[in-house]
Formats: C-alpha cells, sequence, structure tokens
C-alpha cells in the first residue's frame, strides 16, 4: 500500500527559526514555501531524497491559529513530530481499503496538500498513537 515515507511533519513555534536549524544542520534545502488555510498552517518542505512516486521531506509547520491543529497540538505537547505521511499511488483508494479496517478517516475526501498533493488523514488513536497521513504525489519528485 505505502510507495515509500513522504514526510514527516514537525509542529513549531517559529518557522524561520526551525528552517533555518533543519538547513544548518542536516543541509537540507527548502524547496517549497505554501500557507495552508484549509489546514491552518504556514509551510515549508525540505528535500531529503527521491524514492518511488515522489520524494522524501521534512514538512515544518507553524500554525496559522492557536485553534488549528497544529495550534492545539503545540499547545498540549509542544514542539516535535506531528505526524508521518506515507505515500500512495491513489489516495482515494488508499482510503478505502484503510477504512474498511476499521481507522477512523479524519477526512471524508481526499483534500489539497503541498505541493499540489491530495491527501487524507487517520485518527492517531487507531494508529498507535500515532497522527498519519496518506499523500498522493502531484510529481514523480520536486528536489528543486
Ligand atoms: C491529537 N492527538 C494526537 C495528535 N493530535 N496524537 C498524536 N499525534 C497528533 N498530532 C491526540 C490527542 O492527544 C488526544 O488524545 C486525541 O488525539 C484527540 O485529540 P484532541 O486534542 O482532543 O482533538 P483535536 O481537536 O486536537 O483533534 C486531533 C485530530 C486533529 C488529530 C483529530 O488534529 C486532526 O483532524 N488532524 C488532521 C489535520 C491536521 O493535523 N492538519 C495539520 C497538518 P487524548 O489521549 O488526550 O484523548 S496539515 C498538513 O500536514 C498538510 C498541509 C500536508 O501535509 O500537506
Amino acid at each position: 500500500m505505502f510507495l515509500r515515507i513522504d514526510h514527516i511533519g514537525i509542529a513549531c513555534h517559529d518557522l524561520e527559526k526551525q528552517i533555518e536549524l533543519f538547513s544548518r544542520t542536516f543541509e537540507l534545502t527548502v524547496v517549497v514555501r505554501e500557507v495552508n488555510e484549509e489546514q491552518g498552517v504556514k509551510e515549508a518542505m525540505l528535500h531529503i531524497a527521491d524514492g518511488e512516486g515522489g520524494g522524501s521531506y521534512i514538512q515544518l509547520l507553524e500554525p496559522l491559529s492557536e485553534d488549528s491543529p497544529v495550534g492545539k497540538f503545540l499547545a498540549k505537547r509542544g514542539e516535535g513530530v506531528h505526524h508521518v505521511a506515507f505515500g500512495v499511488p491513489d489516495v482515494a483508494d488508499a482510503m478505502a481499503k484503510i477504512g474498511e479496517k476499521g481507522v477512523r478517516l479524519l477526512d471524508e475526501r481526499p483534500r489539497h496538500g503541498s505541493m499540489d498533493s491530495l491527501i487524507a488523514f487517520l485518527h492517531p488513536k487507531d494508529v498507535g498513537g500515532m497522527l498519519t497521513e496518506l499523500v498522493q504525489s502531484a510529481k514523480p519528485s520536486q528536489n528543486g
């Protein structure tokens, strides 16, 4: 079902500060910066490698408001890993297959994600405490 790890999403208070830390420490390059109003985040994608069906990235996330998913996460748990995203060939197909297994889907239909991907989230309580995202990439890879 999974092609690769698409990205690890990391919640932070200050996107620019965290970009500086990750770029300097791991010598990663920011390939995309976006604001996703629907998800309530300002984000940056730092390219790691290319894999089957797309690239893999560190995704840094700053909330647009305190009552957004990432805003609430930061208030409750502080900065750190927010979610793990897996690349899938077809997000609607993966949602149907996973939903049939009794895992709660947080989205009824695929939504707009980073770099024109299609995404859907699974409830963390049904996946061992890990907020899980499914990603269908728009392009095979984007590494800047
Ligand atoms: C909450 N919980 C988590 C969690 N967030 N567990 C693991 N990882 C997380 N990130 C746990 C809480 O501790 C709580 O457990 C339980 O789940 C319910 O959480 P809550 O605080 O009562 O409820 P909410 O209202 O904060 O909702 C949590 C939920 C929500 C995961 C349902 O954040 C959501 O729908 N997330 C999906 C969308 C999202 O995260 N978007 C931002 C990234 P206890 O034991 O205390 O009951 S957007 C993104 O990443 C896009 C742009 C992209 O990749 O392209």
